[in-house]
């Protein structure tokens, strides 16, 4: 009983909200160090407000980050005291083709990143990477217009040849994008999509997601080419809808907004459009260019396993009355009145867990994989950057024993769990480093004050004591 003997226990980060040294190493521009922190970003990162340059009027975070590009030994050998058996990051594209479109990658960034890997290694832990966590190279949003263009697929497929072969036997487990949904929601952010006036918003989307969708099987044909041992994973944003009311127009809405997200995986886990979706698009107008391979290519390529981050489920009325909204991971919904928030109004549903890997469970029937979830809270910490973080604690041990249940109690098969920002770092949807995630508090504040020395919160302890439980011991 419990989680399986070798299940995968760590954290989880992205190259961008971390490393910082944005120019260094032969590093290119990419839209998501272009990305302010301020009233500004939420247009420039749903691709409203055009910001393709920094300028002198805004921070911009990404740049420097918390530096993990020169003290990612350091964090590594956090990681390996708490136990972690994954960690799980992002590469950044533009570190390895610098504008995107060249033919020959650039040595360091690879280097940098073979260097990390055997830095896990060497503290038993397993990478978890992510071939794009939202970034996309600068040059390929000026001079193609990102995934708009057909001709991303190609630069990406270059990307999958280099890593895949490069990192052969330092990486087994590769997620394709990160929560490839993301695109309806904060298109600039998720695939470099800056809108021009008048251009039909929801037909550039979808044939760009149509882009990621065959540039992911792509990736997933040749990382079993090159390694069969590799397992590769789509990444969802996911939150399971519920109607507000049982009024049967409620219960339609929620599945309906469900299947908004679903149709992402449903691509790349059962490799075909559904029927839903087809009768959307067609509904809506909506036509997608598609070249004879295609098909073929998501149908013969589907992945080995559902990864997915979690932090609420989400709620759906189709009464007008009902409207006061809650924020949440830039998804609208309705507030649940039954649910605690955080203070940045995330609904808190350790049960909505259990829901969600159950609908996942039941409609894909392969493993899953919990790559984020964690809670964003304002940390105090004493002169030693010791934080006393039992809100963070108990959040977690709810949630794992949530996931228990499903594991235990439902049958789902996980392969394993990764904590949302392990390290404190910079929060995709604001900007922040106020919002910290982390076991491991970072000395930096909004601004970009501060050390950026790390200190451990009383959190580092207990998920310490968890993963040598195999999350049998959830007590703090
Ligand atoms: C997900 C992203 C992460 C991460 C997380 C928390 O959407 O994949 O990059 O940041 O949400 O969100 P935030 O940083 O806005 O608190």
């Amino acid at each position: 009983m419990g989680f399986r003997k070798d299940f995968l226990w760590g954290g989880a980060t992205a190259a961008n909200q971390c490393e910082g040294g944005y120019n260094e190493g032969g590093r290119g521009l990419a839209n998501v160090d272009v990305v302010p922190i301020g009233e500004d970003r939420r247009a420039i990162i749903t691709g409203k407000k055009k910001m393709f340059e920094f300028d002198d009027e805004h921070f911009y975070p990404a740049k420097e980050a918390i530096d993990m590009y020169h003290r990612y030994k350091e964090d590594i050998a956090l990681f390996g005291e708490m136990g972690f058996k994954t960690y799980r990051l992002s590469i950044a594209w533009s570190r390895i083709f610098p504008k995107g479109d060249e033919t020959e990658p650039n040595e360091e960034g690879l280097k940098f990143y073979e260097d990390l890997f055997k830095e896990c290694h060497k503290h038993g832990i397993e990478p978890l990477v992510t071939i794009t966590h939202f970034d996309c190279p600068m040059h390929l949003i000026k001079e193609y217009g990102a995934w708009r263009n057909r001709a991303l697929i190609g630069f990406y497929e270059n990307l999958c040849q280099v890593i895949f072969r490069r990192y052969k036997g330092l990486v087994k487990y590769w997620l394709t994008f990160n929560e490839i949904n993301m695109i309806l929601h904060a298109p600039f952010m998720g695939a470099g999509l800056y809108f021009e006036e008048g251009e039909n918003v929801e037909q550039v989307k979808y044939q760009a997601a149509h882009h990621e969708l065959v540039a992911s099987a792509i990736a997933t044909r040749i990382a079993h080419e090159v390694d069969p041992e590799n397992k590769v994973g789509c990444m969802l944003a996911a939150g399971h809808y519920y109607p507000y009311s049982c009024k049967p127009e409620d219960v339609f809405k929620a599945q309906q907004s469900d299947r908004e997200n679903y149709f992402f995986i449903d691509v790349q886990s059962r490799g075909e459009y559904p029927a839903y979706a087809l009768k959307k698009l067609e509904r809506e107008g909506i036509d997608i260019k598609m070249e004879a391979e295609d098909l073929q290519l998501l149908k013969e390529n589907t992945v080995d396993f559902i990864s997915f981050s979690y932090y609420s489920s989400r709620v759906v009325s189709t009464d007008p009355k009902v409207n006061e909204k809650t924020s949440g991971n830039l998804f609208a919904s309705v507030k649940n009145p039954y649910l605690e928030a955080s203070e940045w109004g995330w609904q808190i549903d350790p049960l909505g867990l259990r829901v969600t890997m159950n609908s996942l469970y039941d409609r894909y029937q392969k493993p899953l994989f919990i790559v984020e979830n964690g809670l964003g809270a304002v940390d105090v910490p004493d002169e030693n950057g010791y934080v006393e973080d039992d809100y963070r604690i108990e959040y977690l041990a709810e949630h794992i024993k949530a996931m228990k249940d499903a594991v235990e109690l439902d049958g789902v098969d996980l392969l394993g769990y990764t904590t949302w920002g392990c390290i404190d770092l910079v929060s995709a949807g604001t900007g922040e480093m106020k919002k910290r995630y982390g076991f491991i508090y970072v000395d930096r504040d909004n601004e970009g004050n501060g050390t950026l020395a790390r200190s451990k919160k009383k959190s580092f302890d207990w998920y310490k004591k968890v993963i040598a439980s195999n999350g049998e011991d959830l007590s703090f």
